[in-house]
This record gives structure tokens, C-alpha cells and sequence, in this order.
């Protein structure tokens, strides 16, 4: 087999180990100098673009020299172990793109703290953990096709390259999903370092965990992984949630309903009629309607401006015309399944899945 290490760049001589800038006018620093937030306020289109597109990784990005990269496919389900090389990749298979959102499970931990009076550990995330990218590359399922994938194949184990060695299972029916993709390119330019170049799994809808960055095996098998990404981590540890098998918990895959609004966290406007914008998302569903309330006032529903697709969240917005003084907004997204945001998320240990309607404070200047 491949040593995967001898994949990789000499390391960096600067020390730095996220590559992109990360100015405080387009990210929030999420305090672990490797995660940085999308500032909400701070979103242009549909697509966020690379320059602020959220960034979550366990260890300093690794530079991977895309020559002598291989991306290693084998295991006790595949007919014929491939090492493919990034030419093989990029030119040997149907390219596609899919336009999907990533979001971080832990997305707005520190509002569920403050819900909760408790604060959790990990990443100190805001609102900020949410982008969306249109991502370019070949589907999984004809990666694993080229190998030839025996009938008994229960998991697909997408391991990295990264110094945590990154790995988390899909089961064969997500592998095989046609938006599930080993992307190389994100809005049309080649991965950037921090987002996984050469190449990185993007799995629609599923907790952001599942899309694993500098992807550098993918192992098949007739049984399932029990991996520290699907036990310990990544998992609704608590009360409310008894242990599954190895996993100290429900292990997390598709994500819930969520909304942001495109303000600052404490918002001034000014004052007179404006429009309020944000997203919502939905993770492997579509969102149907959004509906705000301003202070006590009854739900109304805001305008849903974009197409609503699995996977991908829609842009909304409402007029709305304040007084001067201090208010609050709440937003709440439904969901082709049924499903919308609570008052309350439970709790769980690492703070995972935030899912509750949030009072955005909003002071409105004086004419
Ligand atoms: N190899 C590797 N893949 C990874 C991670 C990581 O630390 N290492 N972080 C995961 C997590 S928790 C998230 S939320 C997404 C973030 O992707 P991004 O940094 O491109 O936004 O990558 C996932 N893939
Ligand atoms: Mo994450």
C-alpha cells in the first residue's frame, strides 16, 4: 500500500496552519486557530464565496503535492484495489456540479449554551459555521464503480491525509447518491488548501463532519466502522439519547431546520423601512416556508427568494419597518418533511445540532 505521508509538501517554514487570510471584515475567529466562522452579515450571494467560506479542520491544513497524491480505494468489498492519481481522477470520470451547503454540527454552540446557562467545549462557534459552494468533481459512486464494489457492501470509510487522519463511514446508499461527490474544484477554482485540495468528499445534507477534506482512502466493506467520528464525536451524547451499540450515542448524519438572519449578532439599523435577508436550510430536505416575528407581534410569512433544492439553503427576506429603540427578530424555517425549529434544542454533552428558533437583538437608530 501507499504511505500516504510521502504524499505531502515539506511543512510550511511561516507556522501558520490555516493558509487562506482570515480578516476579522469577512470571518469570525472561532478561537481554536483552525476554525473560522462566515460573518452572517457578510454574505453576498447564493454561493459564499472562497474568501469567507467557513473553515473547520482538526489540524493545520496539509500541503498536498497533487503529482504524487493517490487517492487509494480497497477493502474487503471491492473486487480490484485502484490507487487512482489526481489526472485519473479529474479526466477519468463524468465531471458534475452540485451547488450544496456544508454546515458544522456544532453550528451556533455558543447560543445553545446560552439557552441552556451551561457553555460546552469545542469550537467556540456563532452562526458562522454555514457556506455554500458549487462544488465540481466526479460522483462517488463511479469512483467506487471503477473498483468494483461487491454486493455485500454495507460502508464506504472516507479517510484523510490530515495529521488526525480524518475518517468517517456513509453507508451505501448515501455513497452511491448522485450529489455525492469527491469535488475538486469549489465556485470554479481548484480546492484551495483549507478546503481539502486535491480532493474532499461532499456529502448533500449531512453534517459537515461527513465531508472529508485531503481525502486520501476510501475503504469498502461488508461491515460496518465504528471510527472516533461515529462514537465519541459527532454524536447527540445524553439523557435524551441512549448509547447505539459502540456509539456513546445517536450518532449525527442529516442536519435539522436552521435560519440566520444577515445582521450582526446585536444589529444596529437605521431607522425607516428596510428589507431583513437571511437563509435557512434544511439538510437533506427542501425548506417550504419562513416565517419571522418581529417582538411579540404574530408569525408572518417572508418572501423565499431562491430555489429550493435538497442539500442547498434558500435565500429569504421581509420589509419591515421599525421604530426606533431596541427589538428582536425571530425567524423559523419549515421544511419538506414536516419539520421546522423548536422553542428548545435538548441538551447533549458537546453541544451539537442547535435547532431553536433564536431572538436576533436589533436596535434601530433614531431617524
Ligand atoms: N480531513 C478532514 N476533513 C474534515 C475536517 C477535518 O478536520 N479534517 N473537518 C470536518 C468538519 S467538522 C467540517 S464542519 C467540514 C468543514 O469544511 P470546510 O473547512 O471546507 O468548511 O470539514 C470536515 N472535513
Ligand atoms: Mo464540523
Amino acid at each position: 500500500m501507499t504511505t500516504q505521508r510521502g504524499n505531502r509538501l515539506p511543512d510550511r517554514d511561516d507556522g501558520g496552519v490555516i493558509v487562506k487570510p482570515t480578516p476579522t471584515e469577512l470571518m469570525e475567529d472561532a478561537g481554536s486557530g483552525l476554525d473560522f466562522g462566515t460573518r452572517p452579515d457578510r454574505m453576498p450571494g447564493l454561493l459564499t464565496p472562497i474568501d469567507r467560506f467557513f473553515i473547520r479542520s482538526h489540524a493545520p491544513t496539509p500541503r498536498i503535492d497533487a503529482a504524487t497524491w493517490r487517492l487509494r480505494i480497497d477493502g474487503d468489498a471491492v473486487r480490484r484495489p485502484v490507487d487512482l492519481d489526481y489526472d485519473q481522477l479529474c479526466g477519468g470520470f463524468e465531471v458534475v456540479s452540485v451547488q450544496r451547503t456544508l454546515e458544522c454540527a456544532g453550528n451556533r454552540r455558543v447560543l445553545l449554551g446560552e439557552e441552556l446557562g451551561t457553555t460546552f467545549d469545542g469550537t467556540q462557534w456563532g452562526r458562522g459555521a454555514i457556506s455554500t459552494a458549487e462544488w465540481t468533481g466526479v460522483r462517488l459512486g463511479d469512483v467506487l464503480d471503477h473498483a468494483g464494489v461487491d454486493e455485500g457492501a454495507v460502508e464506504v470509510l472516507a479517510e484523510s491525509l490530515d495529521d488526525v487522519r480524518a475518517s468517517r463511514p456513509l453507508p451505501m446508499t448515501k455513497a452511491l447518491a448522485e450529489d455525492t461527490v469527491v469535488a475538486i474544484a469549489m465556485n470554479g477554482e481548484l480546492l484551495p488548501p483549507d478546503h481539502g485540495f486535491p480532493a474532499r468528499l461532499v456529502v448533500s445534507g449531512w453534517l459537515g463532519a461527513a465531508s472529508i477534506k485531503w481525502l486520501g482512502r476510501l475503504e469498502v466493506s461488508t461491515t460496518r466502522f465504528h471510527v472516533p467520528w461515529n462514537t465519541e464525536d459527532y454524536v447527540l451524547i445524553g439523557p435524551d439519547y441512549p448509547a447505539h451499540g459502540p456509539a456513546q450515542g445517536e450518532v449525527i448524519t442529516a442536519l435539522g431546520v436552521s435560519t440566520l438572519i444577515e445582521l450582526a449578532w446585536d444589529a444596529r439599523l437605521p431607522s425607516g423601512p428596510q428589507i431583513i435577508r437571511g437563509r435557512a436550510f434544511a439538510g437533506e430536505h427542501t425548506v417550504t416556508a419562513v416565517e419571522y416575528a418581529a417582538d411579540d407581534g404574530a408569525w408572518q410569512p417572508a418572501d423565499i427568494t431562491t430555489a429550493a433544492v435538497p442539500g442547498l439553503w434558500v435565500r429569504w427576506q421581509f420589509r419591515w419597518d421599525p421604530t426606533p429603540g431596541e427589538h428582536v427578530l425571530r425567524i423559523r424555517a419549515f421544511d419538506d418533511a414536516g419539520r421546522s425549529q423548536s422553542e428548545h434544542t435538548a441538551f447533549n454533552e458537546l453541544g451539537y445540532m442547535h435547532e431553536s428558533v433564536v431572538a436576533h437583538p436589533v436596535t434601530v437608530c433614531e431617524p
